[in-house]
């Protein structure tokens, strides 16, 4: 039997609506929730994902800021931004778009941002926070994996999960998320021996590395939920999975798209957690 298709465009266009519910209740408060998002450079990539984060914004009614800074823009400048933007009252979330160029330190940048408005939850005081299982918000990318995969309707307890990535933005918080669940969790990365063997012990398997088409059929155990995060460009301008999605299809009980999957609740996750820093 053929995998069933887990749609993240309309799991993410239901979430969005129920947000659109919880912004009409806090405009009544007189409380508009405001995202800012800072995009430095010209990366095509992130420009079409910080585009879908604004379109997101004014479906559901929060106010957006984009703040579109050249290539060359300084780290102090940015810094001095981000401490701005802390202390305006209109505004409730500070994203700012990764990659940024090579010359600006990601981690110094991200250490400004007032922990309670930041809805990617990258600060190192949220990060913490996730790890000991007391947190306001949940990383957007793995919020909307677990989103995910609890529609399919399976159990986590005691299951199976195997993330392959291990990076800070998806695969050491996804893994820590799938532990709160109670499930056994194993993570795969570059070094791994025989990354085969054990995707196919996984119950459920989360992929997150950027490699279009790592996963075969054969990678996976018949019948598990197959979770594909990678947005690998080609060279035809097509995006590709990290999983080989037409092999895959026939094996797994559920499997995400590309595009269509991930993605889009990425950014139901990101409006979520606006709206609740907004209700904070
Ligand atoms: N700070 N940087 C920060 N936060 C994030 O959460 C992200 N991420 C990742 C890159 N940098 C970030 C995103 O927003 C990846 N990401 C993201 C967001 C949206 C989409 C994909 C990745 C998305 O909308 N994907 C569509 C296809 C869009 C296209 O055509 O390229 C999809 O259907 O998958």
């Amino acid at each position: 039997m053929e995998a069933k298709i887990l749609s993240g465009r309309d799991i993410a266009s239901e979430i969005r609506l129920g947000l659109k519910n919880d912004v009409e209740k806090l405009k009544g408060n007189g409380v508009q929730p405001g995202l800012a998002v800072i995009i430095v450079g010209d990366e095509p990539a992130s420009r079409i994902y910080v585009n879908n984060k604004k379109k997101a914004c004014d479906e559901i009614g929060i106010r957006s800021f984009e703040y579109a800074l050249p290539a060359e823009t300084s780290e102090e400048e940015i810094i001095e931004l981000i401490k701005t933007l802390n202390c305006d009252k209109n505004i409730h979330g500070i994203l700012v778009q990764l990659p940024l160029p090579p010359h600006i330190n990601d981690e110094k940048v991200l250490l400004t941002i007032d922990p309670d408005k930041d809805v990617d939850a990258f600060h190192p005081v949220n990060v913490g926070k996730i790890m000991i299982g007391n947190y306001r918000f949940l990383p957007c990318t793995p919020a909307g994996v677990i989103e995910m995969i609890h529609r399919t309707g399976i159990d986590l307890k005691g299951s199976e999960c195997v993330v392959v990535g291990r990076s800070n933005i998806v695969g050491k918080p996804m893994a820590m998320l799938l532990l709160h669940e109670h499930a056994t969790v194993t993570v795969c990365h570059s070094r791994t021996k025989d990354l085969k063997t054990v995707c196919k012990r996984a119950d459920v398997l989360v992929v997150a590395v950027g490699k279009p088409k790592l996963i075969k059929a054969d990678f996976i155990k018949p019948g598990a939920v197959v979770i594909d995060v990678g947005t690998n460009r080609m060279e035809n301008g097509k995006l590709c999975g990290d999983v080989d999605f037409e092999e895959a299809k026939g094996v797994a009980s559920y499997i995400t798209p590309v595009p269509g999957g991930v993605g889009p609740m990425t950014i139901a996750m990101l409006m979520k957690n606006t709206v609740k820093a907004a209700e904070i």
